[in-house]
């Protein structure tokens, strides 16, 4: 950023504003002299940000309102050095930072420093501190697997200036362009970093590509548009498709991890005990995929357990990190039609097992259970999503991956089928 240039602007412009003194003066001492502190976002001749204070020696000197595009004041001064600090009420306003220093912004030696020293002496007349200011928008979002809802963490972030003179630049971090800026990377719980910002001044948009290996690559035209200063903006989930190669509806990742291999022909859909179940346990492999079972270990697989309690039915069935599950019931196993009657519900940090009553099961006895795993927007139905492909339908996630099981006790009052 060029703040030379700018200071230098802006003493050009102490030159013409010499005369002009926006306070009443102190008292004059025995050496006159002055400060002047002027603030900028973009620059000479663009407004400052609104509610502009600025301070000198811990008591504030000038308040400004909007549209003034320069704070200045002068008064007289005995020599000393004085620490001179701009603050603004207004959110999305960030102080410009060195391209090399990651700690200049806090250094009050440093021309990048905030609070920052200023000396008067018996040479210099006029000493002027210049603060610029970034107007900016702060993106949030969180980034799921489009398949098996997983959050993912470690997705490389960046947006891609479109129109405006810095048109093509790509940015993976903040502070923007510099040699220390922390790279966007989701975190463990698939979110956006906290200090993803924009510049925002209204003459460009951003494009967005996020990546990571294992996935096809997203990129959105223009995800953000003429954004205006301080806003927030939560794009809610975005869900990266994972990488299919051999399109058998299992991500190649989750193929390698478990298999040793992606080029395997696993179907989506396999009968009991058929090669699609290697571990036997009732799930095929797509099953326990879309699940977040392993494929491998008979003990690991959904599976719903029926108690009677004296409250109603009652159900319950381990749960992984990151599903939303739904109760449907029928009372027709044979030919019925199933109807959501509980949920749906995620799984929060740390849950291993989920429980639930069927609140009329003491009237309605006659009724068979499933619980499903079901996408998770389901749930969330004004999240904005977009994938490179299309998610995985709610058909296909929402397959019967855990029915009444014959094998153990019903629930006092069901009856099964013949
Ligand atoms: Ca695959
Ligand atoms: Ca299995
Ligand atoms: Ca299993």
């Amino acid at each position: 950023m060029a703040i030379n240039k700018l200071i230098k602007q802006l003493l050009l412009l102490a030159c013409a504003y010499a005369g002009f003194s926006l306070m009443s003066q102190a008292a004059p001492t025995s050496f006159p002299g002055s400060i002047m502190v002027f603030c900028s976002n973009t620059g000479i001749g663009t407004n400052a940000p609104p509610q502009t204070h600025a301070i000198l020696n811990n008591s504030e000197i000038l308040s400004y309102p909007d549209n003034f595009y320069m704070v200045n004041f002068a008064r007289y001064f005995e020599p000393g050095t004085y620490t001179v600090q701009v603050v603004t009420a207004a959110s999305g306003y960030l102080p410009i930072q060195s391209p090399t220093d990651p700690n200049a912004v806090n250094d009050p030696n440093s021309m990048y420093g905030n609070p920052r020293y200023v000396e008067i002496t018996a040479s210099n007349f006029l000493a002027v501190a210049g603060f610029h200011f970034d107007p900016v928008i702060r993106v949030d979002a969180g980034i799921r697997d489009a398949w098996t809802m997983e959050r993912i963490e470690g997705a490389t972030i960046e947006y891609i200036v479109s129109g405006g003179p810095g048109d093509g630049t790509v940015l993976t971090g903040y502070p923007w362009l510099t040699s220390y800026a922390e790279t966007w990377v989701s975190d463990a719980s698939g979110a956006f970093p906290t200090n993803v910002y924009l510049y925002a001044d209204g003459k460009e948009s951003y494009h967005l590509r996020i990546s990571k290996p294992g996935y096809h690559t997203l990129f959105v035209t223009n995800s953000v548009v003429t954004p205006r200063v301080g806003d927030d903006r939560d794009y809610g989930t975005i869900f990266l498709a994972p990488l299919d190669q051999n399109g058998n509806q299992l991500g190649d990742t989750w193929e390698n991890d478990h298999f040793g291999s992606a080029a395997q022909s696993f179907l989506a859909d396999g009968a009991f005990s058929d090669p699609n179940d290697p571990d036997n346990d009732g799930m095929s492999n797509h099953a326990e995929y879309i699940a977040g079972t392993d494929p491998n270990d008979w003990n690991s697989c959904l599976w719903l357990q029926p108690f009677s309690t004296t409250g109603g039915v009652e159900l319950a069935w381990t749960v992984e990190p990151d599903r939303t599950y739904r109760v449907c019931g029928t009372t027709n196993l044979t030919a019925g039609e199933w109807f959501q009657i509980g949920g749906t519900w995620e799984t929060a940090i740390g849950q291993t097992e989920m429980r639930w009553i069927d609140p009329n099961s003491t009237d309605n006895c006659n009724l068979y259970y499933k619980v499903e795993v079901v996408p998770c927007w389901w749930a969330e139905p004004n999240q904005v999503f977009s994938a490179s492909t299309p998610p995985q339908t709610a058909t296909s996630t929402s397959q019967q991956i855990s029915y009444w099981p014959e094998d153990i006790p019903k629930p006092e009052g069901l009856v099964l089928p013949d």
